[in-house]
């Protein structure tokens, strides 16, 4: 896998130098891009893909052991602050799970909030599976200070945070569907029952939600799958928690074959873009991923048109 990477970054060098955009990042494989415009700058908070060897994680399998945080003015130069929160230093993960999976980070009241899915160390306090844990910094490259314990009453994976124009904010995460609830101003408890997020397609995976408000619209997206290969689609609400009405699709199923995909929507200086994955850095084993951006648009009604991805 090594030789891969080494490979395909001699390859994404040459384009660079053509001013190459996708994948945005090669100095290591990225997925699950959860993208933030914190000030002037807009910064991704990945998942951080390694290859499993026997002494680390599951081989075939993910394996992820901590968060780097990067961010760019440009969306072309991007910086590496570095690993902000690591398996080891959680105090209630379990130790070299290697289950540091898909992020979300969000400002509020000058605080950044980092949201993380992983397995919990005691399974009866916090019961089998993944969870969700918080880290709190000053700033958006951190330090982050996990939280001593995940958020209560949350089983599953893909958090995503939303703060609505009236300053309530949302938590959603999957486990094979949506769910979502209200969190306290804290932003570390829910605030009211879970809720499934049931006006979404009944066959197949749904997973990956991320929430977005445009002209009055709330905008639920999500990878879902039903044969192999994740498309990233969509639902239209008129409120945060629904209902919800399934619009169609914005990106098709991967054409390098990646299994996953998962994505984030934010606007940056009056464009939208769409971040997501594929596995242009691994084209043989699509649990190394690399994140990719793309611009996206809206129909006069609000419907999103669909994507094509470039890679530069
Ligand atoms: O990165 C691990 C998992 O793969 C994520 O949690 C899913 O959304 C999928 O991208």
């Amino acid at each position: 896998m090594l030789k891969h990477l080494v490979f395909c970054f001699g390859f994404i060098t040459v384009f660079n130098s053509v001013s190459a955009q996708n994948p945005l990042i090669n100095s290591q494989y990225t997925a699950d891009p959860s993208a933030r415009v914190f000030g002037d700058r807009v910064y991704i908070y990945p998942s951080h893909d390694i290859i499993a060897t026997k002494e680390k994680g599951r081989l075939g399998w993910f394996a992820m052991e901590d968060y780097h945080v990067f961010s760019s003015a440009n969306l072309i130069d991007w910086t590496d602050h570095g690993v902000i929160v690591t398996q080891n230093n959680v105090s209630w993960v379990k130790p070299n799970s290697y289950s540091m999976w898909a992020p979300d980070c969000i400002e509020r009241n000058g605080k950044y909030y980092f949201y993380f899915p992983t397995t919990p160390k005691d399974t009866i306090a916090y019961g089998k599976g993944f969870t969700i844990g918080v880290a709190v910094s000053n700033r958006p490259e951190g330090p982050f200070i996990p939280e001593s314990t995940p958020i209560k009453n949350v089983k599953g994976i893909d958090p995503n945070v939303f703060i609505d124009k009236d300053g309530q904010a949302y938590l959603y995460w999957s486990g094979g569907n949506i769910y979502g609830a209200k969190l306290k101003e804290n932003m570390l408890e829910l605030e009211s029952e879970v809720k499934t997020l049931g006006d979404l397609p009944t066959k197949g995976l749904k997973e990956g939600p991320y929430m977005f408000e445009r002209n009055g619209l709330y905008y639920l997206t999500y990878p879902h799958v039903e044969n192999k290969i994740e498309r990233l689609e969509y639902a239209i609400g008129k409120h945060p928690l629904g209902p919800f009405k399934v619009m169609g699709v914005i990106m098709d199923e991967s054409a390098t074959g990646c299994w996953t995909n998962h994505h984030s929507i934010i606007e940056f200086k009056k464009q939208w873009y769409l971040f997501y994955h594929h596995n242009d850095y691994s084209p043989n084993f699509d649990k190394a991923r690399s994140i990719r951006a793309d611009s996206l648009t809206f129909n006069a009604d609000g419907t999103i048109k669909k994507v094509i991805p470039t890679l530069r």
